[in-house]
């Protein structure tokens, strides 16, 4: 019995791999990792950063950030039957509008992928004179419904949470600029109906008494609610002589109001050390972009992107991550007050 409570759906066949004897962290590596390698399939040089979720009959369904030979990047839709072996579409993914008529995107990367209710969302930063937040809806991954753009550029890593709070759909942001951003918190906006965006909340911000996240900050994963709030993976960064290093961080929401930080972990958790994780396109970037988790086991499997060339594969469960959050607790600036 975990001493904390995952509220979602059960997952009868998550990956999972038990945490090794002598590991000492709070998260521990998938020994597949990286589980899609380069060149995965013809034309295309890398697939990273990308949002995995259940899918029928106990198989897994993904939206996959790739990138051309000609370093283009779109998303792709990807399938696996044990979430560790994947298999990819031919066929970049195609958007409609709501008529119907073609709407795609210039590029899009860094999708992140959320269901509520019967249907699933995919957010994704794109072209839109300049970066910024996508946002389209599908029920069979054949049919992507673009709808407006939520926020103006220049914003990246957004996400949704996977439920309504206090009737609004609430959605994760990181205002940017143009090129690599040299700053940023996280911000949390509201919908009624997925049109009109609002009542703007700062979530949390960047810094804190170590370096891994003093430069920028931005959300990860949807948000996996807990009995103890919202357990919110994201990326910091730190800026070093020789260019961004890209970690892993944890936080806990408070539940009815998610802009108000409850617990921040200190330390990362987890940080490039592994050769794919600190060499590739873009080296040292660790970027975590979905979750599958478990309430019945209490098991977490976070996917997370690379070195802008691999996707890799880490776990923790409810009771390791919750109690490694709240054991090395830091209180950062205002992200305790509701941030309006
Ligand atoms: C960010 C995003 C991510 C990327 C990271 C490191 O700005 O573009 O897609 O993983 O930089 O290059």
């Amino acid at each position: 019995m975990s001493k904390y409570k995952i509220i979602s759906e059960e997952i009868e066949n998550m990956p999972w791999e038990d945490k090794p004897l002598n590991c000492i962290e709070p998260m521990w590596r998938s020994v597949h990792n990286p589980i899609v390698k380069r060149n995965p399939i013809k034309g295309i040089a890398r697939i990273f950063n990308s949002a995995v979720v259940t899918w029928r009959d106990g198989t897994f369904i993904g939206v996959f950030r790739a990138e051309t030979v000609y370093t283009l990047p779109h998303l792709r839709v990807g399938r696996s039957n044990d979430g560790i072996q994947w298999h990819f579409e031919d066929k970049q993914l195609e958007m409609v509008d709501e008529s119907g008529k073609s709407w795609n995107p210039y590029y899009a990367y860094d999708p992140r992928v959320v269901k509520i209710d019967d249907e699933y969302f995919v957010i994704w930063c794109t072209e839109a004179h300049g970066p910024a937040i996508g946002l389209a809806k599908t029920k069979d991954f054949k049919t992507f419904v673009r709808l407006e753009n939520p926020f103006i550029p220049f914003n990246r890593n957004g996400v949704m949470f996977p439920r309504k709070i206090n009737n609004n759909y609430q959605m994760l942001s990181r205002a940017s600029d143009n090129g690599h951003t040299p700053f940023g918190d996280i911000f949390l906006s509201q919908s009624p109906d997925l049109v009109y965006w609002g009542k703007h909340r700062h979530v949390m911000q960047s810094g804190g008494e170590g370096w891994w996240q003093g430069l920028k900050i931005g959300g990860g994963p949807a948000p996996i609610e807990t009995s103890e709030g919202w357990l919110m993976f994201y990326h910091g960064v730190c800026n070093t002589c020789n260019g961004y290093v890209y970690s892993m961080g944890a936080a806990i929401l408070d539940k009815d109001e998610p802009s108000k930080v409850k617990y921040r972990c200190r330390n990362y958790v987890l940080t490039p050390e592994k050769e794919y994780e600190e060499r590739g396109f873009v080296s040292n970037v660790v970027f975590p972009c979905a979750t599958i988790h478990d309430p019945k086991t209490g098991r977490i499997a976070i996917y997370y992107g690379a070195a802008d060339s691999y996707v890799a594969l880490a776990y923790t469960t409810i009771d390791d991550i919750v109690d490694y959050i709240k054991e090395n607790h830091e209180s950062v600036g205002r992200d305790g007050e509701i941030g309006k």
